[in-house]
Formats: C-alpha cells, sequence, structure tokens
C-alpha cells in the first residue's frame, strides 16, 4: 500500500520539481500542475510551501511509542505524510525526545505522555478518543497525541494530519475528540460475481479469485481512507446477499481482509441471505423457531468468530424486495433477527436489521409501512439487534422528510442508514455533494421527547439511551483509478465518515476541509469549491424533483420518467407518487389524507399538516395541490414549479461556467475529467426541465413559464 501511495507522492513531487529545474516557469508564473488520477482521495500530502516551513520547526522528529501493528501503522502514516508535507524526508520515527517533536501513543506505552497525566481525561474519552495538546518534555516543547489505545492515537493522528493538510495552526493545540457514534459503518452492495449493484465506478474492489493468497495493495489504501475519517466497520457483500459468502472456502477469504484491517480498527461485518440454511446449508427451513435453523445460525457463527474473532456481526435484508426473510414462515422481524442474534451474542456480536421493508399488505401507502411494522416489535428485539433505518420512508430521494421511525423506537437501537452512493442523485455523473443533505437530516427536530430530539441526537442515543449506536453510508466505490467515477463524489464518502463521527459537525466545514485536502489551499480554489459543492444539492433537487416532488423515474433511477406507470409493483412506478391530474398534482399524506403524518410527534405532525406551516420543499410530498395554489413566493403552483426547473437548469450551466475558472488552479487531468461530466449534467438539467415541465404541462394545461 504505501508502495502504491508512495510511488504517486514521488511522481507528483518530482514532477512540480521536474518542472522548475528544466526552467521551464519562471516564479512568477504559477507552476503547471501536475496530472493527478484522484487515487490518493483526500490523502494526498502534497507539500505546503511556505507553511511548511513554518511547521517544520514545531516538527523536528516524529516519537510514536507502542509496539503493536496499529503503532506501526501510525509510524508508516506520519514519516509518509510529513514527507509530502514538508517537502523533505521526515526524520524516521524514533523513541525518545531530542528536539521539538509531535509524541503519539498511550500513556501505557509512552512515559513521556504518562507524565502529561493525562489518564483521568483521556478515560472519559474512551480507547477511540484522544487528546493533542502542546506541551513540554524536559526543555523541548512537543505536540502529544494521545489515546487510551492505539486505535484512538490512529484517529489522533489523522486528526493532526488534517490540521496540516488543511494549513491551520498547530502552535498551541488543546483538542480532546471522541466520537458520538459507536458503529461508524459502510455497507457496499458488492456482488459475489465482481458486479456492483447501483455501483458507478467499475467492478467490485473484493478480488474473491486471487483471495485469501493474493493481498491487493488497494485493500490496505481502502482502510487508510476509512481509518482517517473514523470509520470503523464495513459490510463488505450486497444486503441482497449470496449465502456463498458463509461457505468455508470464502469465509477464508473474508478473514484475510479482516486480518489486514484489523490494525486500522475496521471490522467487518457480512450481508447475511436468511434462506442460508437451506442455500448452503442443506435444511428444507429457515423457520427462525425451527431447532435445527437455530442449531445451523449457532454454528456458523462459531466458524466465523473461530477465523475472525472481532467480526462485527449480520446485516440483514429480510422480507423486502424479494429477499427471504421470517415472514416467509409467518414470523416476525423480531422472530427472524432474534434467531440471528442469539448466534454471535456469545462472541459479542451484533445483527443490524434493516428497516427498509414495504410489503403492501401493510398499508396502501410504502411512506407509513416500516413504521408500522417496527414500532409494533420495539421491545421484542434481543439486545444485540440494532435496526437500520433510511433517512427517509421511501427511498434516499434528493430530497425526503426524515424517517418516523427517528425517535419513535424507544428500547430498540436505530441506526441511521444514507447513500453516499449517488443512485437517485446524478450517480458518477452529477456533481453532487450531499453533506448539506445530512445535515438537514441530522438536524431535523423529531420532538421525540421535545424540542431539540433531533435525528442526530436520536441516533447519538442522546434521546433514548440506547445501548449501541451508529450510522452507516451505503458507499459503492470500484475498481477506477480514483474510486468513486466521480472526483466530486469522494467528497460524499468523506463527509459520511465525519458525520458519523460527529452527527452535528457543519456540511460546510466539511466541504472547506475536504477541498482543501482533495485541491489545496489555494484560497480562491478554495472558496469556489466549497460554494459549489454547498449549493450543488439543492440545484439537483430544482432541476429533477423540487416542491416535495419524488420518484419521477423509472429503470435505473437516472433519467427523467414522470410518466412511468407500469412496474412489477405500483410503489416502484412514479404515477404512483406524483398523482397528476387536471385537478392539481401531489399526494395527500394529511390526517384529512391518508395520515401519514401522523406517524410523527405532534409539533412535527401539525407543521406537515398545515399548509401554512408545512416547509415548500416538502408541499406535494405531504399535500396535494390544484395548479394554482399560491405559494409562499406568490406564484401559482404551476409557475413556482416551472421556475424551479428553469433555475435548477441554469444553476447547473453556472456550475460548468465556474468550473471553468479554476482552469490552472487544479491539475490538467482532474480538471477535464470533472469539466466533461459537467458537461453531461448540463444537458441532463436542461433535459429533466423539459421533460417533466412538457410531461406536467399535459395535465396543467398552463403554459410554460421560460426565464
Ligand atoms: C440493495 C433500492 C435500490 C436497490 C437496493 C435497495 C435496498 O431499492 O434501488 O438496489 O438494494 O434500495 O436498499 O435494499
Amino acid at each position: 500500500m504505501q508502495r502504491s501511495r508512495r510511488e504517486f507522492v514521488t511522481t507528483s513531487l518530482a514532477g512540480v520539481a521536474g518542472l522548475y529545474a528544466a526552467g521551464g516557469i519562471t516564479a512568477s508564473q504559477p507552476p503547471q500542475l501536475a496530472p493527478e488520477d484522484g487515487y490518493r482521495l483526500w490523502l494526498r500530502f502534497e507539500p505546503l510551501g511556505e507553511r511548511g516551513a513554518a511547521y517544520r520547526k514545531l516538527i523536528q522528529q516524529v516519537v510514536v511509542h507502542g509496539s503493536s501493528p496499529t503503532a506501526d501503522v501510525i509510524r508508516r502514516e506520519l514519516t509518509a505524510a510529513l514527507d509530502g508535507l514538508l517537502g523533505s524526508p521526515a526524520p524516521a520515527a524514533q523513541t525518545s525526545v531530542s528536539a521539538p517533536a509531535v509524541v503519539v501513543g498511550t500513556p501505557k506505552d509512552s512515559t513521556i505522555l504518562r507524565e502529561l497525566r493525562l489518564d483521568a481525561e483521556l478515560a472519559t474519552l474512551g480507547p477511540e478518543g484522544f487528546i493533542i495538546r502542546t506541551a513540554r518534555t524536559g526543555k523541548h516543547p512537543i505536540i502529544a497525541i494521545a489515546s487510551q489505545a492505539d486505535v484512538g492515537a490512529l484517529y489522533g493522528t489523522y486528526h493532526w494530519l488534517r490540521l496540516l493538510q488543511t494549513a491551520a495552526p498547530i502552535d498551541t493545540l488543546n483538542i480532546a475528540e471522541r466520537p458520538k457514534v459507536q458503529i461508524r459503518m459502510l455497507n457496499h452492495w458488492d456482488n459475489m460475481d465482481g458486479t456492483i449493484e447501483r455501483g458507478y465506478a467499475g467492478r467490485s474492489l473484493w478480488q474473491w479469485k486471487d483471495l485469501p493468497g493474493t493481498i491487493d495493495p488497494r485493500y490496505v489504501d481502502y482502510a487508510r481512507a476509512n481509518a482517517s475519517i473514523g470509520i470503523n466497520a464495513t459490510a463488505i457483500n450486497s444486503v441482497n446477499a449470496n449465502a456463498i459468502v458463509f461457505t468455508p472456502e470464502y469465509l477464508a477469504k473474508v478473514a484475510a481482509l479482516a486480518t489486514m484491517w484489523r490494525p486500522y480498527g475496521l471490522r467487518v461485518y457480512l450481508s447475511a441471505n436468511f434462506a442460508s440454511p437451506i442455500r448452503i446449508g442443506g435444511l428444507k427451513t429457515a423457520d427462525p423457531l425451527d431447532p435445527g435453523v437455530i442449531a445451523w445460525w449457532k454454528a456458523k457463527a462459531d466458524e466465523i468468530y473461530k477465523l475472525i474473532p472481532d467480526f462485527g456481526g449480520f446485516l440483514v435484508k429480510a422480507n423486502s424486495e424479494g429477499q427471504p426473510g421470517p415472514k416467509d414462515y409467518k414470523r416476525n422481524h423480531a422472530e427472524g433477527a432474534n434467531c440471528l442474534a442469539d448466534a454471535v451474542a456469545p462472541h459479542g456480536g451484533n445483527v443490524i436489521w434493516r428497516a427498509f421493508i414495504y410489503d403492501e399488505d401493510v398499508d396502501p401507502d410504502r411512506a407509513k409501512r416500516a413504521y408500522i411494522e417496527f414500532t409494533k416489535l420495539d421491545g421484542q428485539f434481543r439486545p444485540n439487534v440494532l435496526v437500520q433505518v433510511k433517512n427517509g420512508a421511501i427511498d434516499f430521494m434528493p430530497r425526503e422528510p426524515f424517517h418516523p421511525l427517528f425517535g419513535a423506537l424507544k428500547q430498540t437501537p436505530v441506526l441511521a442508514e444514507v447513500q453516499a452512493t449517488q443512485e437517485y442523485l446524478g450517480q458518477g455523473r452529477h456533481l453532487v455533494y450531499l453533506g448539506t443533505m445530512w445535515e438537514e437530516f441530522l438536524r431535523a427536530d423529531t420532538y421525540a421527547k421535545g424540542k431539540g430530539s433531533t435525528v442526530g441526537k436520536a441516533i447519538e442515543g442522546q434521546v433514548h439511551p440506547y445501548r449501541v449506536t451508529g450510522f452507516v453510508s451505503v458507499l459503492n466505490p470500484g475498481l477506477d483509478r480514483n474510486w468513486c467515477g466521480h472526483h466530486f463524489s469522494q467528497s460524499n464518502w468523506y463527509a459520511s465518515g465525519r458525520l458519523a463521527w460527529n452527527p452535528e459537525l457543519a456540511a460546510r466545514q466539511i466541504a472547506d476541509e475536504w477541498t482543501r485536502m482533495t485541491f489545496g489551499n489555494d484560497p480562491k480554489t478554495v472558496d469556489t469549491i466549497r460554494d459549489v459543492m454547498m449549493q450543488s444539492r439543492e440545484i439537483f433537487v430544482n432541476y429533477t424533483m423540487p416542491l416535495g416532488l419524488h420518484h419521477l423515474i423509472g429503470g435505473n433511477h437516472y433519467a427523467p420518467m414522470p410518466e412511468n406507470a407500469k412496474a412489477p409493483r405500483a410503489d416502484w412506478t412514479a404515477t404512483y407518487y406524483h398523482q397528476a391530474s387536471t385537478d392539481g398534482i401531489g399526494f395527500d399524506r394529511t390526517m384529512k389524507g391518508n395520515q401519514a403524518v401522523g406517524q410523527y410527534f405532534p409539533p412535527v405532525r401539525d407543521m406537515f399538516d398545515s399548509l401554512a406551516t408545512c416547509p415548500e420543499e416538502f408541499l406535494l410530498w405531504f399535500h396535494r395541490c390544484g395548479w394554482d395554489y399560491k405559494t409562499k413566493s406568490g406564484e401559482t403552483l404551476w409557475n413556482a414549479l416551472c421556475t424551479k426547473y428553469q433555475n435548477g437548469a441554469r444553476q447547473a450551466a453556472e456550475i460548468e461556467a465556474t468550473w471553468q475558472s479554476l482552469a490552472g488552479r487544479i491539475d490538467p487531468q482532474r480538471h477535464k475529467e470533472v469539466a466533461d461530466r459537467l458537461a453531461i449534467q448540463v444537458a441532463d438539467a436542461a433535459k429533466w426541465r423539459d421533460q417533466i415541465l412538457q410531461y406536467f404541462q399535459g395535465f396543467s394545461k398552463r403554459p410554460i413559464l421560460s426565464k
């Protein structure tokens, strides 16, 4: 892994230095930036110039204490990163201080850190928390990075490197951090044949045919990226799970990955096919109350834990979109989850049971179904079952109100599931930063226990005291050099990790950090990119599904298809949701309609229920309105809709022009690759505008307002 990253550090440095040496440019001309392919993500560690020289005075020595594999990772990361950032080879990591130094480790392993008497404070921060503090040892100033455990020291190291990468002052540091959420997880939707469901960046990262013998260096870079943002769990196979992953042959391969990732604090989970006892176990049933089935899961869990002692547990999509589940045997979701939970409990494992279920017999409205099923079962799950709930009740739409299950389950820990893979948000082609969308979601107030019971606080376990807390991001990177297809999709990986660590972080801060780390600290570049990112999701909503419209797609969930009326299920069409007719448009989910608003706590219910108080961005989600309904701007609904689509398409073109203004400030390869995709985005935005407005005009019978 170091091989590949160092290779890139060396190549880009040599590129810049080489140009100067060749006399091709003078100091007054901006240097030609070496092309970059995006492989290094936000861990580029490019030279910091003058700022680097200032840092170097404070960092003349690197001292890392500890002998664990994680301490070795810290040593390697620090040395390689400082080599790059400070623009000259950093001294090899040492064990004693004889000059201004950065000192990393645990008080247990480090006399220097022990002397700082940090134990009591570190105990409140837990094994993943850390302190970064300016201090002294003997006559030398030091920057201490300390934790109770090596993994916390690793997180502290990345945090400190982020300060350097973002050109922050490091003279007087006094930072104490601990993650606000315990399970900070990625879900990959990778199939065992190497394809990826909703993947837009090539084939699966996992080379099943080469494992366990051959370890692709990329697996380590994946772990580095995750550790750098605090991700500590990963479910590597699709929730539409193939039971083959539980065969001895594949478990040995999974174990090889788990072993490699352990020093980075990354625990493996596996998605479980509920019918595994039949599919690979030779049983005739998968009934969770059947003694043979119970014994099968216990034996399988024992087998897995022998190979992977820190295995996280099972992630399960049951009785959803054709997947098998307990309802096939007339058992409920708690009975199904508990069977698997009992199998992993003796080993300290968890079962993460997805709430993305929408059986048609539960309620005519898909948005209401999961709430109805899971609120009935609260209190019936084993303590090691967590219920994983998507941010909204339909399916990762460009804008959804928060799922009413947040705050509603008192006894069952609820994890949030967001989707970094932009399935409904332009996939690998549109520049859409999702930090703002998740901020909106996490800051939404559920009122579960009065004002201030935000979704963020709920998943932190501060609204109901959950035994375990979690935040999950569906991320489908692939073998494309830049991992995510679109360079800017990397920002959604980054943001989901940062928000999992602290759901209260601001989207703007995250965008700023990511931009600096990914594109450098040039002020114009940073301001321009951060501002584009901050607007990008709203712009996408404007040209696709504004004013609470949702699911105006079909097929592969990319292009506009408001006419989509035929699918195997009504709730896979578009017409089911928008319900446009000559009278108006929108889904009446009010108390006078299908009462979906009644699933929210009273102040939220009332806010959504009343046309006067319902935020207009959710208007047609909750209300059915006539085409001449007067919106808050004074425009009729039809004209307001036209305005949104016109604005969205225009704003997409503005992003493209803004990006062009950065030519020369960003390396030519990434600049061009983003520009090429922006051209697609602009054309798509115009298509969305035209197709949607023409289609709805067939009902509104009003002229399309052009701006
Ligand atoms: C993994 C949506 C996606 C499916 C996905 C499903 C889920 O329906 O389109 O590809 O399946 O969500 O989250 O289980």
